[in-house]
């Protein structure tokens, strides 16, 4: 095993005051030097929080992505890791985020509770008001324009039940004939939270209501609906932080990366400050030029809260050697969820999702490991798409990784296992204004930061349980495998962060 220092020439005088000093140490002579997991220490990682909760204080309550809370952020980080020797970029990029202005419904002259789906376009000012149509409930509702052939629903707005394909789908099929309008309806209860998925799917204005406000929408065909939804495209400059090593092969390259972006509605403390907090302490303590085998890289990822842009647009951005140098990735997006659960990333499939590239199954291992070395059982999490691992599995470069769960309930059996409370969210202020500093699990964060630096420490010695020793032909080959399985599956995911665009 390798120091993380690299032991400087020393004086005679300075080696026998270091050797006085060892031998007050209880340290035995023959003791391993510390893995990096041992070295990291949970005020330090909540020290970083503190830091970017008041950034949010000092930039309007958020960190989000063109935002000047993004920015400082952004400073912070990057400032760091400079210090500490890494050779660092922010490179730049650019994308359409779309902002709400106004949005209301009402039916028959009632307001109806419910809100826009992202990337709806706007109506005419003062909105459209039409007659209520309702499209018929089947397995595939409101799938294919085919649906609409025993009805007219031209100038209608038309009342669709979500499932079976993505809500953009169910607006541009209604849209195609002639309908000025849709309210997408819940299937299960809570709130739609739906995103039509891109700007260009849909012509006609798309609004989500809950199942129990639909199915009495479904009695009132005919009723005059009117619909009003303010909205726009605008082009937002962001940027990602790139620090790498200055040692280490740079053809086999350990990557690991959190987003360091938060949601417009809160300072993202949890989602994902503990993320990035993390990450940075690891980098800190791994330090620019440790004595590594392999090049660390560590990504500190813009507009995630976008739909994974700064992650997509940075693995579209390499060519296929460049993406061939990157042995795997590691993904940290909220590790601190104050009702925590302990989710290591499903890499072999096991849990009934998708498996990850071929070595994700090792990743998993190796952080379950980790974690059962502080004595934490863990659960598997499918990889769903909602994190920046996406486009790094989309290409085959092997992933894993860790979060403390999300918007779903803990369960009874997991509360007994993990302590904390059933029937409530893994993280209840989940893109709320009260994703701050006083609602992070911090026994939580240091666990998931100690595994996060023994696994990229580990990672950074060898790679070869993951890819074996492969050369780069037969690695260049089981990433073509696995885009090609990819698309034959065409997988269904969700696009944004929280946002389902599907059934
Ligand atoms: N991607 C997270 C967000 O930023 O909203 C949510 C999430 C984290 C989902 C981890 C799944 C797993
Ligand atoms: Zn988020």
């Amino acid at each position: 095993m390798s120091s993380r220092t690299i032991t400087p020439k020393r004086s005679a005088a300075a080696l026998a005051a270091t050797c006085a000093a060892a031998l007050l140490t209880v340290t035995p002579a023959s003791a391993a030097p510390a893995d990096l997991g041992s070295t990291i220490n949970g005020n330090a990682v909540n020290r970083h929080l503190i830091a970017f909760q008041r950034i949010a204080d000092q930039n309007g309550g958020n960190r989000a992505s063109g935002q000047p809370g993004y920015e400082a952020s952004v400073d912070y980080v990057a400032g760091k890791l400079r210090g500490a020797g890494f050779d660092v970029t922010t490179p730049e990029f650019t994308y359409q985020a779309y902002f709400l202005d106004s949005f209301s419904l009402a039916v028959a002259g009632q307001p109806v509770e419910g809100d826009v789906l992202e990337y709806s376009p706007a109506t005419p000012q003062g909105g459209v008001t039409a007659p209520l149509a309702v499209a018929p409930v089947d397995d595939t509702p409101g799938c294919s324009a085919s649906d609409y052939d025993g009805q007219d629903i031209t100038g209608k707005v038309v009342l669709i039940k979500r499932g079976a394909c993505t809500f953009g789908e169910k607006a541009k099929f209604a849209g195609e004939r002639g309908a000025v309008g849709t309210i997408i309806y819940n299937n299960v209860d809570g709130a739609l939270n739906g995103t039509l998925g891109d700007p260009d799917i849909s012509k006609i204005p798309a609004a989500g209501v809950t199942k129990q406000v639909g199915e009495a929408l479904a009695g009132q065909a005919g009723a005059e609906v009117k619909l009003d939804v303010q909205a726009r495209l605008e082009t937002v400059t962001t940027r990602n932080i790139v620090a790498q090593t200055r040692t280490g092969r740079t053809d086999n390259v350990v990557m690991a990366g959190a987003h360091l972006d938060s949601v417009p509605e809160g300072p993202g403390i949890n989602d994902n400050g503990t993320g990035s907090a993390g990450l940075l302490e690891a980098a800190l303590k791994l330090g620019g030029s440790p004595k590594v085998n392999n090049a660390v890289r560590f990504a500190f990822w813009g507009a995630e809260e976008s739909g994974l842009v700064g992650s997509t647009q940075y693995v579209q951005g390499l060519s296929f050697e460049q993406q061939l140098d990157i042995a795997l990735y590691l993904n940290f997006d909220m590790i601190g969820s104050p009702n925590a659960g302990y989710f290591v990333y499903d890499g072999d499939g096991s849990t009934g999702g998708p498996t990850g590239p071929h070595g994700s199954g090792q990743i998993e291992q190796d952080f379950v490991a980790a974690m059962a070395k502080q004595g934490v059982e863990v659960e598997g999490d499918e990889f769903d798409g909602r994190s920046d691992y996406g486009e790094f599995i989309a290409v085959g470069i092997p992933a894993g990784g860790l979060n403390t769960g999300v918007e779903t309930l803990k369960t009874e059996e997991q509360a007994a296992k993990w302590g904390g409370t059933a029937g409530v969210a893994f993280d209840p202020n989940y893109h709320a204004p009260g994703d701050n500093l006083s609602n992070v699990d911090r026994v939580a964060l240091e666990r998931n930061a100690k595994a996060l630096a023994a696994v990229v420490d580990g990672y950074s010695k060898s790679t070869e349980a993951v890819n074996g020793m492969q050369t780069r032909a037969e690695r260049a080959q089981l990433r073509a495998a696995r885009v090609s399985l990819m698309a034959q599956h065409d997988a269904p995911v969700m696009t944004k962060a929280g946002h389902h665009n599907l059934a």
